[in-house]
């Protein structure tokens, strides 16, 4: 598939992938999530890929939010039919396999903002956006914004921004916890990679088990939570990343690991 509403790379093991709609500050149709959703079938196919980094084109906006445009004509039918494919994406982002960073370089506000929300964690530019202002437009989150949200900051911050609509800074959204680490504008990139590049040299294997114990066990009691760690925590045993990794040790040099699954 060729893509025209997003840019697919990759830059050694680390894939990323830019929301590409600049005029319209990276807003999201049903097109984009096509592609993405193409992108991600290779990125699950391609198993030297370790870390997926997501931005947006341009120097505005991570993503603005669902195209208004393309929303305000909607029939119910239509609307269920792009809250089912926005949604299955974010899942998709969720659940992949490898570690996935958000990198918001701008506005990140509605569907944006759930986008940045459904991915392992983000870093922000200083001048970065956070927002769910789907209540001025007459409907509310339909990505899972009242459910993300209220997990990563709290039932009552989650509320009280979608209730009101309202922007805030970066460093607001680092302070009730929705945004890992705030960097200058300039500095986004670099920071990102390198801590892009920092996990894609560790174990393929453990990677994905840290993702899922931590991603699995969230929901559940931490008896519960704890059982699913010492499975996972198991099967380590299998996987030849944990003889190189304990052997580098022992050996004093660094790791090589393969990444082969187990
Ligand atoms: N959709 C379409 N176009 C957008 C857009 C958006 N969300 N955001 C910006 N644009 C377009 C603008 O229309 C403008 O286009 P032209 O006029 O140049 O053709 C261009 O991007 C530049 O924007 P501005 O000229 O407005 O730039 P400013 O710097 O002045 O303002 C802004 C930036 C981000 C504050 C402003 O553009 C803005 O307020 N944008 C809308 C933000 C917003 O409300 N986002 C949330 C969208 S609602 C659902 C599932 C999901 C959702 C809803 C339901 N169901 C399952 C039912 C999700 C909803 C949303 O995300």
């Amino acid at each position: 598939m060729d893509y025209t509403n997003i840019l697919f790379s990759k830059e050694g093991n680390i894939a990323v992938l830019k929301f590409n709609r600049p005029k319209a500050l990276n807003a999201v149709n049903p097109d984009v999530f096509r592609e993405m959703n193409d992108a991600l079938d290779k990125i699950m196919s391609d198993s030297s890929i370790r870390v997926l980094v997501l931005t947006g084109e341009g120097e505005k906006a991570f993503v603005a939010g669902a195209d208004i445009s393309h929303m305000v004509n909607l029939t119910p039918l239509q609307m269920k039919e792009f809250s089912r494919n926005g949604q299955a994406f974010l899942f998709r982002l969720e659940r992949l396999p490898v570690p996935v960073i958000a990198c918001v370089n701008g506005f990140a506000l509605g569907g944006g903002c759930e986008i940045a929300m459904a991915c392992d964690f983000i870093y922000a530019s200083d001048n970065a956006k956070f927002g769910q202002p789907e209540i001025t437009l007459g409907v509310i989150p339909g990505f899972g914004g009242t459910q993300r949200l209220s997990r990563l900051a709290g039932k009552a911050m989650a509320k009280e921004l979608c209730m009101t609509g309202a922007m805030i800074s970066a460093q607001e959204a680092k302070d009730i916890g929705m945004v890992n680490r705030v960097f200058p504008r300039e500095k986004l990139w670099e920071e990102t990679m390198k801590t892009a590049a920092s996990i894609a040299a560790k174990g393929r294997v453990a990677l994905r088990a840290v993702k899922e114990c931590i991603d699995r066990g969230f929901d559940v009691d931490l008896q519960n939570g704890c059982n699913i760690e010492s499975e996972a925590f198991g099967l380590m045993a299998t996987s030849p990343d944990k003889k190189e990794g304990m052997t580098a040790f022992l050996e004093k040099r660094a790791p090589e690991f393969k990444g082969d699954m187990y």
